[in-house]
């Protein structure tokens, strides 16, 4: 038996798109931060038949128990009961699949010994859902080509603390899941070739900017990898909109927030949920103007967390 605390991450450069070969490899280099504010607790232990409990429910997620079939080639592992429990919306473009996936190998991990690195843990969520890949690290984190597609981490959270504010507009269910929209983007974006292409800049940029604490060009290599994968979404047939109004009256009021002085940026993932990385000290007073935003429905004030860990 073990229980884990995982938290989920954001990326300031984005993931959207697999490379067409097996193993779930994304297809840019990606690079997040883990939010120590939001949590997912899982509970492994071995049991007399295979069950998952997401939130209190008895449920079927596919993509789980074909994780577990795939470590059970590996290592013998018994039936098992799987409970996890998210504290924040899930399903809803809050990356409930990034701590879940890292919660869950991280505790099949420990509930039977299995003695994996960090970076093979990274290896193995990565199969579940790429972004869990990196949040088996806290901090800043990357995800690039080298070491087999696994993460590492790039700062530690204590050298540059920002702080993110997390506006939820909605706490629906997605329409459509992350993996259904990149493989349509994919198969019917004009601008897949380019997202790709730019991919390795807007990291290489956003790396180097952290390395130096330049708070002012990550801003603004951030916003332009969200709003380019947003644009690449809509491109796609049929078009994907994961936005709604207070999406963007929360993109406006942050934008207007930085021209004021005020060191925030925005972004967006799969979902209608506007988060704003704000330099260490600003975040209360971003999340007070967003809370004042037409249709946001409460705010969320996090710090930078750690990597999933035994609880
Ligand atoms: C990211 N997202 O980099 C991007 C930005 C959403 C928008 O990673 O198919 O749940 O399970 O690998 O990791 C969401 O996709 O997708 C995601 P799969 P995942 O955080």
């Amino acid at each position: 038996m073990a229980i884990v605390v995982a938290h989920p991450n954001v990326a300031l450069v984005k993931y959207w798109g697999k490379c067409a070969v097996a193993g779930n490899i994304p297809a840019t280099p990606s690079l997040s931060i883990t939010l120590g504010g939001m949590s997912t607790r899982t509970e492994v232990e071995a049991a007399d038949r295979d069950q998952l409990r997401l939130n209190g429910e008895n449920v079927h997620d596919a993509k789980v128990w074909q994780l577990v079939e795939r470590m059970r080639r590996r290592w013998t592992l018994p039936p098992l009961a799987i409970r996890s429990r998210n504290d924040f919306p899930t399903a809803a473009g809050l990356a409930s699949s990034a701590s879940g996936f890292a919660a869950l190998v991280t505790a099949i991990d420990a509930a039977f010994g299995l003695g994996l690195s960090a970076a093979e843990r990274s290896l193995w969520a990565r199969q579940g859902s790429v972004s869990a890949a990196r949040s088996i690290f806290g901090g800043f984190v990357v995800l690039d080509s080298a070491n087999d597609w696994t993460a590492k981490p790039l700062l530690d959270k204590d050298a540059w603390p920002l702080e993110v504010a997390v506006a939820i507009t909605s706490d629906a269910v997605k329409a459509t899941s992350s993996t259904t929209g990149m493989e349509r983007t994919r198969d019917t974006s004009p601008f897949f070739n380019a997202w790709v292409e730019g991919g390795v800049k807007d990291y290489q940029i956003a790396r180097q900017a952290i390395g130096e604490r330049d708070f002012h060009t990550l801003a603004e290599v951030a916003e332009h990898s969200c709003l380019k994968m947003h644009g690449l979404m809509l491109s796609a047939q049929p078009g994907l909109l994961y936005w709604n109004e207070a999406t963007v009256a929360c993109i406006r009021q942050v934008r207007r927030l930085r021209e004021a002085g005020t060191a925030a940026f925005f972004t967006v993932d799969a979902g209608p949920q506007v988060k704003a990385v704000c330099a260490p000290g600003e975040g209360q007073a971003v999340a007070a103007a967003l809370a004042q935003t037409p249709g946001v429905l409460r705010v969320l004030v996090s710090s930078l967390g750690e990597g999933a860990h035994v609880a």
